[in-house]
């Protein structure tokens, strides 16, 4: 019934609907009979996208003309998650779209939860990344991001009989209204191939299979800013000239099509397995396709933006341009840049070197072993042949350099150098050691992390460059993860600090701190949380079927299923609990807290321990909610497709979160600041960010246990020497799950990695039995606290109010000013 019009409308509920009902008209992708929720999604989206490339192109202008120094941010990994709430509440439009939406019947929040999740990335490095570009934009910094546009990214979790299961989630089905489609920005990229050299001695990569890179942007709004930023993200294609017209109509469509299949491989999924020799080829393939692609891009765009620059003015590039590789999976981006910089732009070694040296910079996101990438230099010859020569040079240069400056470190060069060939069958290249070596800067991503890095991983070489390290503590975006996700609380917070500044200066939070005793916040910040809480209850009942009690606490642990991050612990504490409310008298249950355990999290497909872990959680769950002795006291529920939407809805009905690794492996955790920035307590360990926030928020308002990180190693020695003496109450409730009394699959081998005395995996690694009574007793802390209703709240108001350094507006100002030497660029 509403008059279509082509014009996005500002902020005018009447020219706002107009405009979606022109693009439900005439940017059609359903026929026209009908316009249910999807429809109004669809068309909604494409309405408010017009707004974001107004700014996108206005931003892109604005940059072009005054040719500021720009960040690049390479990651193959973003975890966006659902666009349109984010996009109308950074435009300031929400109020002004949910009323032309009612015109149509549809409540906003409903239309806005048809939205897909963009999904491509695993966990915490790539909603960082996600963060940042948020940050990034309303920070009005010149930076953008670079990615790869996986068709499948994250895959859909469903938990069955026999525990997670996983399938492929197309979150292109139907289409993605936010991605602009660049035709015009193309890049060729090649693999295999052979070394020509010529007779002046230039060398140069050829043959091989060329394809073709092709962008898609997605706009990136800033908030209350008119500043857009883009995050590029790269498809692979082949072209028709690819297409064998003669095979095919001799009925070899296979053949005919062959190279179209390949480039289809490259951005068909995340992280596809590697543990065969193509899966290793494959990952190794998209690594190289992102970096290849985006720095063509970034040389071109500094060509562009001043073309008398071309040649001879090389030494400028790195006042122009900053690239930040998302830990060692964009590592292909050193060679592929000396490899532009001599072969194609014809620059010596050492101008390349020094270019490229002070564009990189580095950060490090884990030191679990298996989880550094080593490449296989047989592997990285065949497909690289160019690079693998460009790395032996870098390889070769540092020994020198070594050798000819620092003799007493000489003993140290094996270890430290870029090659590793201690094993003659397979040598490989160490990617982590490639990049400390070429970047100007290498960060971790936590105070306790950095000094991690500095004194162990990387200690040799902080004595050859000292400068080089640095810490740049995580942040996530306020606006998601409280003024968007949480519109009680946010209401609350605006009222009593009689601003909403704190939206883009988080440090406001502080002024909380006075109110903390007052009634009247209490009783609204109260019913704030239990408002969440119900939400939260429905959507466990809408997934799981199971019913919880929004009176009871609720205690959440989402992330990544990992045997570091000890999601064993808190199953077993469960298991404990259960077994102690199985022996109490119904008076003694009468004293008891209810509560409601939950976890969520995906496990990588062929981790087969995190798997059990999966598995464990869901059948303990069968067991207890089902038993009438225990289950007003008790519910221990698996949160299936945990996923960023999914956080949205659990982070702000939490009360207790478990950040619970073993100290000194959890690089830094994110989840940790959202939870604490919503009012949740944390019990945890002191490790990764967790410390700072403890430092924050105070320590009377964080539950801590366990070993530090500085005992680790120490306990591990004595665990080998046979010095371990098990806490009865661990060994009672690893009796209790082995006894069959949660069903009949065989734990064995999960139970068992908690025995013994050494080795990894085995000998109970992690420390689970080690740190189980502090956790018992914690959680027996957490216990009484939340008995104490005005205790509780005031310490959830401090939490909040403790919160502002976990801001990444904060983070990135950090990064722009210490590492990219980058400054502010609004929009005029
Ligand atoms: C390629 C493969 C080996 C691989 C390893 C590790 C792929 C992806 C990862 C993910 C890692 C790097 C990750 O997500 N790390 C997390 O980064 C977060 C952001 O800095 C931290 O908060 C978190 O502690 C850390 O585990």
């Amino acid at each position: 019934k509403v008059k279509p019009a082509a014009t996005p409308g500002s902020a005018d509920p009447a020219a706002i609907a107009g405009n979606i009902s022109y693009h439900a008209q005439y940017s059609p992708h359903f026929s026209p009979f009908a316009f249910g929720p999807e429809q109004a999604f669809f068309s909604t989206a494409e309405s408010v996208r017009d707004h974001l490339l107004q700014r996108w192109n206005d931003t892109y202008v604005h940059f072009h003309k005054t040719d500021p120094k720009q960040t690049y941010y390479l990651s193959m990994e973003y975890l966006q998650g659902r666009a349109l709430s984010n996009a109308v509440g950074s435009l300031g439009i929400t109020g002004a779209y949910a009323e032309a939406l009612k015109k149509f019947g549809y409540e906003l929040e409903a239309i806005a939860g048809q939205e897909r999740d963009a999904a491509l990335g695993n966990g915490g490095l790539g909603r960082l990344a996600s963060c940042f570009l948020d940050s990034m934009a309303t920070l009005n910094l010149p930076a953008w991001g670079y990615g790869l546009r996986y068709r499948y990214g994250l895959f859909k979790q469903i938990i069955a009989k026999e525990g997670q299961e996983e399938f492929a989630e197309d979150w292109l089905d139907k289409f993605s209204p936010w991605e602009i489609v660049r035709h015009d920005v193309v890049y060729p990229i090649r693999f295999f191939g052979h070394v020509e050299i010529s007779p002046d001695g230039t060398r140069k990569w050829a043959g091989g299979e060329v394809m073709s890179a092709l962008a898609y942007d997605v706009p990136i709004p800033g908030y209350k800013t008119k500043n857009a930023i883009s995050l590029r993200l790269w498809d692979a294609k082949a072209t028709a000239q690819d297409f064998n017209l003669f095979q095919f109509n001799d009925g070899q469509y296979e053949s005919a099509a062959q190279l179209h299949s390949r480039a289809q491989q490259i951005c068909a999924v995340l992280y596809p397995g590697d543990a065969t020799e193509e899966g290793k080829l494959l990952r190794l393939k998209q690594q190289y396709f992102l970096c290849s692609a985006s720095l063509q891009d970034i040389i071109f765009r500094f060509k562009e933006r001043k073309p008398d620059r071309v040649s001879g003015k090389w030494s400028e590039f790195p006042s122009k341009v900053a690239v930040q590789m998302n830990d060692t999976h964009p590592t292909l981006a050193i060679p592929e840049l000396m490899r532009l910089l001599m072969d194609e732009e014809g620059l010596g070694w050492d101008e390349a070197w020094d270019v490229t040296n002070k564009t990189v910079a580095y950060t490090n996101h884990t030191v679990l072993p298996e989880a550094l990438e080593k490449w296989s230099q047989t592997v990285m010859r065949k497909l690289l042949p160019r690079h693998m020569e460009i790395i032996e040079e870098i390889d070769k240069r540092f020994r020198e350099m070594v050798i000819s400056t620092r003799k007493d470190m000489e003993g140290k060069i094996e270890s430290m150098r870029v090659l590793d060939n201690s094993n003659p069958e397979k040598p490989v290249v160490r990617m982590a050691n490639l990049c400390v070596v070429s970047s100007h800067t290498v960060n971790g991503v936590a105070e306790l992390h950095s000094n991690i890095l500095k004194e162990e991983l990387f200690a040799d070489y902080v004595s050859i460059w000292p400068k080089k390290f640095q810490n740049k503590t995580n942040g996530i975006t306020p606006r998601r993860w409280l003024r968007f996700c949480n519109p009680e609380l946010s209401e609350i917070v605006t009222k009593w600090l009689k601003t909403d500044q704190w939206t883009s200066n988080l440090d406001l939070l502080i002024g909380l701190r006075k109110f903390a005793d007052d009634e009247k916040l209490h009783a609204e910040w109260a019913a704030a949380k239990l408002a969440s809480k119900k939400r939260l209850a429905k959507h466990v009942l809408d997934v799981t079927g199971v019913t919880i009690d929004p009176n009871s606490l609720f205690d959440i642990q989402i992330k990544r299923i990992h045997e570091y991050k000890r999601q064993l612990l808190n199953i077993l504490g469960a298991v404990y609990r259960y077994k102690k409310l199985k022996e109490m008298s119904a008076e003694e249950k009468q004293k008891v807290t209810p509560r409601t355990v939950m976890v969520g999290g995906k496990a990588f497909a062929t981790y087969t321990n995190a798997k059990r872990i999966v598995k464990l959680v869901n059948d303990v769950g069968a067991v207890v909610n089902n038993d009438p002795d225990v289950n007003k006291y008790l519910k221990v529920v698996f949160i299936p497709n945990y996923n960023v939407s999914v956080a949205e809805v659990l982070i702000p009905g939490s009360e207790l979160s478990q950040h619970i690794s073993t100290a000194g492996m959890e690089a830094s955790g994110t989840s940790n600041m959202k939870f604490s920035l919503n009012g949740c307590l944390i019990i945890g360990t002191l490790d990764g960010a967790n410390v700072e926030i403890r430092e924050e928020v105070g320590q009377d308002n964080f539950f801590l246990f366990g070993a530090k990180a500085d005992q680790i190693a120490g306990l591990r020695k004595d665990r080998e020497n046979g010095l371990f003496k098990p806490d009865p109450r661990f060994e009672e409730a690893k009796q209790l799950v082995r006894s069959g009394a949660f069903g009949s699959y065989d734990y064995t081998p999960l139970l068992d990695s908690l025995e013994g005395n050494s080795g990894f995996g085995r000998g109970d690694y992690f420390l689970v039995g080690y740190d189980f009574p502090s956790y018992i007793e914690a959680q027996a802390r957490v216990d009484e606290a939340y008995k104490d209703k005005k205790r509780w709240i005031k310490m959830s108001i401090l939490n909040t109010a403790g919160s502002g350094k976990f801001s990444s507006d904060r983070t990135i100002d950090q990064y722009a000013k210490e590492i990219w030497g980058i400054t502010a660029s609004p929009v005029p």
